[in-house]
Formats: C-alpha cells, sequence, structure tokens
C-alpha cells in the first residue's frame, strides 16, 4: 500500500510539472483530489486496510493529500502572477492622447442674480447688511407693526420655533436690527438679501426663497427718492426699454405702500400669458417708512424720514430669464443651470 502511494505521489508530482495552464491545472485537480479523483479514491480505500498498516497508511495518504493541495495553491497562485506580468507587459499607455476636460463649475443663477442686484444698489451708494435666519418673533412682526391678528403670523403661514422664535418670513427684521445699531446717525442707506421662509408649496411658491430689501432713511427723504432709486434700478436689471408704473399698496410697516410694475419684458407691453394680459409685471413692494416703525428702531419720526423696499429673488429671475417653473431653481439639474 505504502509503494502503491508513493508510486501515485510521484506519478503526480511528474504530471503537475507539466501542467502550463490554468483549464490543464483544473483538469488535474479534478482527476486528484475531485470526487472520483486517484487520491479520493485511494483514501476511500483505506478503510479495507487492517489496524497498524491502517494507521500508517492513512498518515502518509493523508499528507500527499494535504501536500497536493498545498502545490496546487502555489500553481494558482504563480499563474496569477504570471498572468498580471504579461498583462502589464503588454499594456501601452498613450501619454499624447488628450486628458479629459474638467467639468466647470458656475455660480448658481439665484446667486448671480443676487450679486447683480448688490451691484446696481453699491452702485447708488448702497451697503450690504445681513442677518440671522432664526429671528425673535419681535424683530420679524411686532417691531414692523405687523399686528397680533395679522395673518401672517399664524402658525399656517410661519415656520415657529417656538413662542417667540421662528424662521424670519422677510429679510426686514435686519433692517430693524440696523436702525437700532444706527440711531440717531444719519444716514441708512442698505439692501439686504437672504433667505426668507414661508409656509407656501407650488409652482409660483416655495417654503424657502430669497429677498432683497432695502432700507433709506435720512433728513427730508421722499417719494420722489424712492421713485428714483427704483426706476435706476428697474432700468438696469431689466433694460433702459422698460417703463415703470407704481401702484397704491398695502404694508403695515411702510406708509404710503406701493406696488411697482415694469412694461411686460416678454410681449413690450403688447399684452401676454407671463403678464396676465395686462401688459405689466410686479416686481416689488416699497413705501415710506411707518412712523411707528422709525420708532421702534430709535429714530424720531419728527427728524427723519426713509423709504423702503423689498422683492423675491426667484420672482425677478424668472422674469428676467423667462422662466415658468420656480422649483427648477431648487432641483439642481445641471442641464438647467448650464444655461446661465
Ligand atoms: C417690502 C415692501 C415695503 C420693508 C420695510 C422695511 C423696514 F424695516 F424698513 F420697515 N423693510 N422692508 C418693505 C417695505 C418691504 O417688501 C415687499
Amino acid at each position: 500500500m505504502l509503494r502503491k502511494i508513493e508510486e501515485i505521489k510521484n506519478e503526480c508530482q511528474a504530471r503537475l510539472s507539466q501542467v502550463s495552464t490554468m483549464e490543464e491545472l483544473n483538469e488535474f485537480r479534478i482527476k486528484t483530489l475531485g470526487r472520483k479523483g486517484e487520491v479520493t479514491l485511494l483514501l476511500r480505500g483505506l478503510k479495507d486496510l487492517s489496524g497498524e498498516e491502517k494507521a500508517k497508511a492513512g498518515r502518509v495518504a493523508n499528507e500527499l493529500k494535504q501536500n497536493l493541495e498545498q502545490m496546487l495553491r502555489e500553481k494558482i497562485e504563480a499563474f496569477k502572477r504570471d498572468e498580471l506580468e504579461q498583462r502589464l507587459l503588454q499594456e501601452k499607455i498613450d501619454v499624447t492622447l488628450p486628458g479629459l476636460p474638467r467639468q466647470r463649475g458656475r455660480q448658481h443663477p439665484l446667486t448671480q442674480i443676487t450679486r447683480e442686484i448688490q451691484g446696481i444698489f453699491i452702485g447708488m451708494g448702497f451697503t450690504v447688511a445681513e442677518g440671522p435666519e432664526i429671528e425673535l418673533d419681535y424683530y420679524n412682526f411686532e417691531a414692523l407693526n405687523v399686528p397680533r391678528d395679522h395673518p401672517a403670523r399664524d402658525m399656517q403661514d410661519s415656520f415657529y420655533i417656538s413662542e417667540e422664535l421662528l424662521l424670519r418670513t422677510h429679510t426686514s427684521p435686519v433692517q430693524v436690527r440696523t436702525m437700532e445699531q444706527m440711531a440717531p446717525q444719519i444716514p441708512i442707506k442698505i439692501i439686504v438679501p437672504g433667505k426668507v421662509y414661508r409656509k407656501d408649496d407650488d409652482a409660483t411658491h416655495s417654503p424657502m426663497f430669497h429677498q432683497v430689501e432695502g432700507l433709506v432713511i435720512g433728513q427730508r427723504i421722499t417719494f420722489a427718492h424712492l421713485k428714483g432709486t427704483l426706476v435706476r434700478f428697474a432700468h438696469q436689471v431689466f433694460g433702459e426699454d422698460v417703463t415703470v408704473r407704481y401702484r397704491p399698496s398695502f404694508f403695515p410697516f411702510t406708509e404710503p405702500s406701493a406696488e411697482m410694475d415694469i412694461s411686460c419684458v416678454m410681449c413690450q407691453g403688447e399684452g401676454c400669458r407671463v403678464c396676465s394680459h395686462t401688459g405689466w409685471l410686479e416686481i416689488l413692494g416699497a413705501g415710506m417708512v411707518n412712523p411707528r416703525v422709525l420708532q421702534y428702531g430709535g429714530y424720531d419720526p419728527e427728524e427723519v424720514t426713509g423709504f423702503a423696499f423689498g422683492m423675491g429673488i426667484e420672482r425677478i429671475a424668472m422674469l428676467k430669464y423667462g422662466i415658468n417653473d420656480l422649483r427648477l431653481f431648487f432641483e439642481n439639474d445641471k442641464r438647467f443651470l448650464a444655461q446661465f
């Protein structure tokens, strides 16, 4: 028996040394260690031997099996090494091929418009002020003369965090904070860009959107200053050919209040779907700062006056670029964003 094992062993080693491909190796493995392989059958045959011979032959046969398994593993490793080496030798890198173009990023259209609006007002002597998005009810409503029973104060319309904290519904609280810090100094000439939050969500309303508001306070500031400033602004954003009109309106923080329209940029005032066949587009609200708001800000309404205005950036961008769905600004689809 021992001789037979020795024979199989020698034969296996001879055959294994002839193996030169992975397929041949696999074939060899099946023929020796497979279910009906020589070594498998040999081990199975040991059970018919008697006592001492069985123990001895068992040990040698098992050694043979482990030996073969070890040699197979080494062969597989060697084949893998060779294959990789071959691949690396054959692989040629053409260093003269052009590189992959790097994708260029750009400013979001809302950022572009905000910067453009800022630039226009900076050109008229304004500075840019910013403030918190989580705001006290006092600055967001109370100091702006928004009465307790005003619908904007309802839980349905504003995002409240607690009794006295909420997400600001406009950037006006920053104007009040600025007045507090500046009073009684004049002039104040600021614009306040930023995010604001309202419980609204459809094709033209998003729960978060962007505003730019402005505030001017000084001696004998009049509605004429308001008009001159905002007409200049409209011409710079929409072109010198647009005409503007003012319609009376109401805001708790201004008196009198007005809404400014521009002649429709789609139809030049002829009337179309965009302007609901009126020939006009509403672009902002404005007014003379309510004396009570001046007082909340620390100013004496007998000494100073002021004007203020506010606009939605998304709306301005939609009109300027002819975009019909507000949600496009927030979906981050590169096919949309790459157009600006
Ligand atoms: C608007 C329309 C009219 C406004 C008023 C003030 C403040 F703080 F000075 F009172 N800030 N912004 C204002 C006035 C905003 O948005 C449509």
